[in-house]
């Protein structure tokens, strides 16, 4: 914030700092803007806070149109099992049940009735050793993101997910592609991963971390206080080449979570071409697939793996057998991400590792922390 911001405009930004609920913060958000001098130099810090103003005006009307429907807002989960959580997301009568009955052995009901699935059914789907569990749920509506009805369940579903699987009739693939796109556009979740300067992974403890291969040109304190004005108190915040605090507020708006997602065309069968069309039409790859005539089926849990954008790892000990069971992580993840996982310890007193696998030149091969890995590495730490 520039310098020449008076005292009681710094009393109000603590007030809306410290705020708890959402009436409080947009009240003190209210206050703080208004004490800020009309000043040329103010100009992009009022219009950044009047957006962010917009936006809890947005959430608390959201808010308030759940509870008139009685759909109990967000918090919906399924307990996470296998490498992945992957909820299947299509409008009524697409093949979303039949789909997962025909991948996995889950008992699903299938039928041509409006919304013959009320609950999330879930299913195991494997991948040469690792399984994703597939959660079947009810359709995808217009409006679904104002909560009525399973909306706002089926939204926070997609919200905590490791990956979306989109089921589209090929009837109307384009229609119904752009239906889910808005819904989930319209609560928060984009399937378009941005290449971005900066980037805030928001955590559930340990204060701020700042990770950089850039710079960011204010201070860390700046950032921290940024951070907490917009009610982030704990976050992984990575910064890219040369950015500014204007760089940093912008990521911020960008409030949209991305998910991961393989579109899959159904009934095929009935539409040979609709693949092929949707392609043309979205510049998005998609695969047509029969639930029907159990075709285009048996690459889904490859592709999937491949749009997740994880790795297997399997540690192992000195002188020992690389473990069965691999450790999932993200891409881009390095030994000390691994270290962290199996133990402190490692991480705390690393020495080094040996890798066997592609992100190596040879079996065996030192590396240090900061070594990348890649799907299927075997990672040794030695610690000193
Ligand atoms: N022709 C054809 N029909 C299908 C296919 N997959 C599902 N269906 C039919 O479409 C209807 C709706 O399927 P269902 O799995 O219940 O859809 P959901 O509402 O998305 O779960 C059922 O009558 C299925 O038999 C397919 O690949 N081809
Ligand atoms: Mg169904």
């Amino acid at each position: 914030m520039p310098a020449n911001i008076p005292p009681q405009a710094k009393a109000a930004e603590q007030r809306y700092i410290n705020a708890k609920t959402l009436p409080e913060k947009i009240q003190y958000l209210q206050e703080f803007i208004s004490s800020i001098p009309e000043h040329k130099g103010n100009e992009k810090m009022r219009g950044y806070l009047r957006r962010r103003l917009a936006k809890l005006k947005e959430e608390q009307d959201l808010q308030r149109r759940r509870k008139a429907t009685g759909s109990g807002g967000g918090g919906f989960s399924i307990k996470k099992e296998g490498a992945a959580q992957i909820v299947i997301l299509g409008t009524t009568g697409a093949g979303k049940s039949s789909i997962l009955g025909s991948l996995t052995n889950a008992k699903v009901e299938v039928g041509d009735h409006l919304f013959a699935t009320k609950e999330p059914a879930p299913g195991m789907l494997r991948y040469e050793d690792i399984q994703f569990q597939l959660l079947d749920t009810p359709a995808m509506f217009k409006g679904a993101y104002k909560g009525a009805a399973w909306g706002a369940q089926l939204l926070s579903l997609a919200r905590n997910a490791d990956g979306l699987l989109i089921v589209l009739d090929a009837t109307d693939a384009v229609g119904q592609f752009n239906t889910i796109v808005k819904e989930l556009t319209l609560a928060g979740i984009t399937l378009d991963k941005r290449t971005r300067k900066i980037e805030i992974e928001r955590s559930n403890g340990g204060g701020f971390q700042v990770a950089c291969t850039g710079r960011i040109l204010c201070g860390v304190d700046e950032i921290e206080r940024v951070l907490k004005e917009a009610g982030v108190r704990n976050a992984i915040v990575r910064i890219w080449g040369d950015a500014t605090k204007e760089d940093l507020m912008e990521s911020l708006e960008q409030t949209r979570i991305y998910k991961p997602s393989l579109i899959l065309i159904n009934k095929a069968d009935l539409v040979p071409n609709a693949p092929a069309e949707f392609e043309m039409a979205t510049k998005r790859g998609a695969i047509g697939t029969s639930a029907r005539l159990n075709r285009g089926l048996a690459d889904v849990n490859k592709r999937l793996f491949e749009s997740l954008g994880i790795l297997r790892i399997y540690t192992k000990e000195v002188g020992g057998e690389p473990a069965k069971k691999p450790i999932i992580v993200k891409s881009g993840a390095t030994v000390s991400d691994i270290a962290k996982i199996v133990h402190s310890q490692f991480f705390k007193q690393f020495k080094l590792a040996r890798i066997w696998g592609s992100s190596v030149n040879y079996g065996g091969e030192r590396v240090g922390s900061d070594h990348i890995l890649e799907d299927k590495d075997i990672v040794e730490i030695r610690i000193k």
